[in-house]
């Protein structure tokens, strides 16, 4: 990052520096940040659903009151876009992945990889593993109200040991994999890791 780039927009107290990974910087504002339309629901209970299937004894779906009947835990933590921003202190409220797994059938010991599915055909992959930390939430709230439809209404994924783009809004799908497969921007020459601490931005050409 150039001095003068720093200058303008890091604005890092320097007694969180060491919590802003390489090349990234400080934002106050939350950018919006995807591809394509956002998805408006006029009625919800009716238009959305959140389906799971793949490497599951059964598959299951959840309507919009029966996921929001779920418990749920507040997380504070810091994300981090492939687009150089990165945002402290964020509190998000939702279900915790690892919590979910408690709600749907077992899955099989064959499960190693997630799809994200999302509305538009929007997909991402996290390996399993990462989904099962303490920090990786299905979540609904932001700063304590209801997610915007830009931010991801009704529901987004948070992972935020990667990279944003993998933080999927507007989750319709869970797909449990045996095998990794690229979703929408892994397939366009994102790395497919996307640690922030590591700088893995992009692919290896
Ligand atoms: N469904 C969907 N989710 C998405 C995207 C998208 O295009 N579609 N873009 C991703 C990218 S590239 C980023 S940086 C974050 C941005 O989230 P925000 O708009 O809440 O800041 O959403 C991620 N989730
Ligand atoms: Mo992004």
């Amino acid at each position: 990052m150039s001095e003068l780039f720093k200058k303008k927009y890091d604005r890092t107290p320097s007694d969180k520096r060491d919590r802003v990974p390489p090349g990234q910087y400080v934002a106050e504002k939350f950018p919006v940040l995807h591809y394509g339309d956002v998805p408006t629901y006029h009625d919800v209970e009716n238009e959305w659903d959140l389906r799971v299937w793949g490497e599951i004894e059964a598959p299951a779906r959840f309507s919009f009151a029966e996921f929001r009947a779920l418990p749920t835990m507040t997380i504070t933590t810091d994300i981090h876009c492939v687009n150089r921003w990165s945002k402290l202190d964020t509190r998000w409220e939702g279900v915790q992945f690892r919590e979910f797994l408690q709600h749907i059938p077992p899955l099989k010991p064959s499960a190693r990889y997630v799809m994200a599915h999302c509305e538009h055909g929007f997909t991402t992959n996290v390996p399993l593993d990462v989904l099962l930390e303490d920090d990786a939430l299905l979540a609904y709230k932001y700063e304590g109200e209801e997610l915007t439809p830009e931010h991801g209404y009704p529901l987004r994924l948070l992972t935020p040991r990667k990279y944003f783009w993998k933080s999927a809004k507007w989750l319709r799908g869970i797909e449990f994999m045996a095998e990794d497969r690229p979703g929408f921007w892994e397939r366009y020459g994102y790395n497919n890791n996307a640690d922030p601490w590591k700088e893995e931005r992009y692919a290896e050409e």
